[in-house]
């Protein structure tokens, strides 16, 4: 060993300096109303538009949709009754933005963008959020619909605080569906490829159903939630939040395409890592990855049974279920 330099740029990894794809533009996001999303995301795509602006557009779609309990208008409450937002971005050129525990404003995807474009800062939170989206020309609103205000007067009824984790896998059992049916909307993350091959990909959601007051889970953490590396791939990931920053699960996964894997292979790598942390835990839990690579290719895995993911390129329009370990 004596005389190496160990941070030498390391030469036991591939070259993963992809040939550029240009002109196959593509779009994937998580669950069954990825589709909807995908479809606005890939209007911009196949016009030419850049990545960053698809990924916008896209999970716009799903926040603006008081139907769906896990995003933006109409997301399930707090505790304390309270839709608090959590939501990031990332470029090719890994510029990121990102807020969390924010209130009242329905499009935090785009105030993530504006904390991006227009601060020096990457992460801006509650109070601070709210007051810098509403400097920003955002429109405060209430984002408590009355099926979601309902739902949470129902369950105050018995809240026990009960372990956070179970709460949203009881959920979906009292619904009597599977994460991601169509029941069972969820966070929405996007991973974009624009026609020049530029990477792009946003995350938005209202986060655990009844979590404690303030809480943040992975999806407005860069790294966690989502990640973006314009010269390897991008991925996301859904589902119990702190399981995925303990291994910062996004950043993981594009490492470890880094290195060779493919999208799924390393998605599976990510959720395997979970496992070994604690095998009885990670069954009572739900999280899945989602990524691409700059070839195009794109995968997922998750913990378990019902993660689907939606593709939309120029050659398919489909929707996924991702594989799972349980
Ligand atoms: C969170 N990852 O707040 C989000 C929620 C989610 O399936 O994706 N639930 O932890």
């Amino acid at each position: 060993m004596a005389g190496k330099n160990l941070f030498a740029k390391s030469t036991s990894y591939p070259d993963t300096k992809y040939p550029i794809l240009k002109d196959e533009p593509i779009v994937i996001s998580t669950w069954d109303f990825g589709k909807e999303a995908n479809a606005a995301a890939w209007d911009v795509l196949k016009s030419g538009g850049k990545a960053l602006d698809a990924v916008e557009t896209g999970v716009k779609v799903p926040e603006a949709d008081p139907d769906n309990q896990s995003v933006g208008l109409g997301g399930r409450p707090d505790r304390d009754g309270r839709v608090t937002l959590d939501a990031c971005i990332m470029d090719e050129q890994s510029r990121c933005g990102s807020v969390a525990c924010l209130e009242h404003v329905v499009h935090a995807i785009s105030v993530a963008r504006m904390v991006m474009e227009k601060t020096p800062h990457v992460m801006i939170v509650g109070d601070g959020a709210l007051q810098f989206a509403l400097a920003n020309g955002f429109k405060k609103e209430n984002l408590l619909t009355p099926k979601s205000e309902k739902e949470w007067k129902d369950w105050l009824k018995q809240s026990h605080y009960e372990p956070w984790m179970n709460v949203e896998n009881e959920h979906y059992h009292k619904d009597n569906g599977k994460p991601g049916d169509e029941k069972n909307h969820d966070t929405i993350g996007m991973v974009a490829m624009d026609k020049n091959g530029d990477l792009s990909g946003a995350c938005t959601t209202s986060g655990l159903a009844y979590k404690m007051h303030g809480r943040v889970g992975d999806s407005p953490i860069i790294g966690a939630g989502l990640y973006v590396d314009n010269e390897v791939g991008a991925a996301t990931s859904t589902g119990v939040g702190e399981e995925v920053i303990r291994i910062v699960g996004s950043h993981l996964v594009v490492e470890l395409m880094r290195q060779g894997l493919d999208p799924e292979s390393a998605c599976k790598k990510a959720v395997e890592r979970i496992v070994a942390r604690n095998p009885s835990a990670a069954k009572t839990v739900q999280v899945g990855f989602l990524a691409m690579n700059k070839k195009g290719e794109y995968g997922a895995y998750a913990l378990q049974e019902g993660f689907t993911y939606a593709v939309r390129s120029g050659k398919e329009e489909k929707i996924y279920p991702a594989k799972h370990i349980f």
